[in-house]
């Protein structure tokens, strides 16, 4: 078998996305996503520049050859970009080893050792007040064993404004001295509105200074969050180090880590409770099982990132690394959103506080292309955060 065709579909539907399909002589095509929120042409320039010549001829069973040929045969070492890029060609690969296999890509990493995904949603709203209410709602209407909250910024919600042209990002005003009590006060509210037994995550979204975060985790963590994400920056390593030593909060990180070598510091200092890499910004599955492996042997969960600016192809993958990790630890529910689905069909839906899904060979998940054409490309930004003075802040 050999690739023939490697297609890039970048498409807008809620927002944009951008799709791989990789077509071989044998009739059987791959699906992945390569989306990156608010950079979605340069990664697919990238593909149809640089990396489909390198595909097509290619036997696509050999996954990993692939992968060090893009990853270490660049010469300059990936960031965001080429991770993405390689993401979507990784996906698939992997959907056509599936696909002629006849097996879900759950039991080609070794088969199920469990058969549904503890989940999270988000609870959104304009108003803290708007925000108490609908988490009380969730658990009450939808069944939710575990909620997330942001540590607030309004256009936080949904798809951040992204969903129409925009020559430049939105920017939005934070002062987190004057956030601190805010943050605080927000999750206790919570938590008084939820009750005892249900999960809260609280992700900080890298916004405060560490000696910030130590200050908000000190005052929750006697409420008994289930993990504090991304408490500071991922920058400098020992920042997370400093906060992990002040807390006994659990502690999730690593939506912006973009290699293996990234997460080292973090696993190996077991400084992290639970591992969240976003599977597309690390160059897809092949990277994705090592990953996981290496948190294994440090006894640290995965919660992969799985919020809506990935589509389902990214969700359906979450999903079977999720069935078939022994370390899993709980999977963010960001499957929600209703255009995405005219443009891509499968993918894991939500049932009683857990994931399912429908089986199939490979990932399980099909692009209509006709709809995806429909929703042309808009060029959008995610917001700037920017402080009183007018300096910039981690969004
Ligand atoms: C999360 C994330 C996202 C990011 C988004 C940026 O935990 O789900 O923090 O909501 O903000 O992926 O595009
Ligand atoms: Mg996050």
């Amino acid at each position: 078998m050999k690739i023939i065709q490697v297609k890039t579909i970048l498409t807008s539907p809620n927002q944009n996305y951008l799709f791989v399909k990789a077509v071989t002589d044998s009739g059987i095509y791959g699906v992945g996503d390569a989306s990156l929120n608010g950079r979605e042409k340069a990664v697919a320039d990238l593909i149809d520049t640089y990396l489909s010549p390198l595909l097509i001829g290619r036997d696509p069973e050999q996954i990993e050859d692939f992968w060090q040929l893009v990853y270490r045969g660049s010469y300059w070492r990936g960031g965001n970009i080429i991770m993405s890029a390689l993401c979507g060609i990784d996906m698939a690969l992997w959907d056509i080893l599936g696909k002629s296999a006849g097996k879900p890509l759950y039991a080609l990493l070794g088969g199920k050792v469990r058969s549904k995904v503890l989940c999270y949603s988000h609870v959104l709203g304009k108003s803290q007040e708007d925000k108490i209410a609908q988490a009380a709602e969730y658990v009450r209407e939808r069944g939710l064993k575990v909620i997330r909250l942001r540590a607030g910024l309004p256009a936080a919600n949904g798809t951040f404004g992204v969903t129409q042209n925009q020559d430049s990002p939105k920017i939005e005003s934070w002062n987190p001295e004057d956030e601190i009590m805010n943050t605080v006060e927000y999750f206790i509210r919570v938590r008084e509105a939820v009750g005892k037994k249900i999960g809260i995550i609280y992700d900080l979204h890298e916004r405060f200074s560490p000696d910030q975060a130590v200050r908000i985790l000190r005052r929750i963590e006697d409420y008994d969050p289930f993990f504090i994400e991304d408490p500071v920056a991922p920058d400098c390593a020992d920042s997370l180090r400093y906060v992990r030593e002040k807390t006994i909060a659990p502690i999730a990180f690593g939506e912006l880590y973009k290699s293996r070598w990234e997460c080292l510091p973090a696993i190996t200092g077991r400084w992290i409770d639970f591992l969240r890499c976003d599977v597309i910004r690390i160059g897809g599955i092949t990277e994705a099982r090592k990953i996981a492996a290496l948190a294994e042997t440090y006894d640290i969960k995965t919660a992969w990132h799985g919020p809506n600016d990935v589509s389902p192809i990214t969700h359906a993958v979450n999903w079977h690394l999720n069935v078939s990790e022994y370390n899993f630890g709980i999977q963010e529910d960001g499957t929600t959103d209703g255009l995405i689905h005219q443009v891509i069909s499968g993918g894991p839906v939500y049932q009683d506080g857990y994931l399912i899904m429908e089986e199939r060979p490979g990932i399980g998940c099909d692009i209509d292309e006709d709809a995806a054409a429909q929703y042309p490309f808009r060029k959008a930004y995610i917001p700037v955060c920017r402080q009183e003075d007018g300096s910039l802040n981690n969004w």
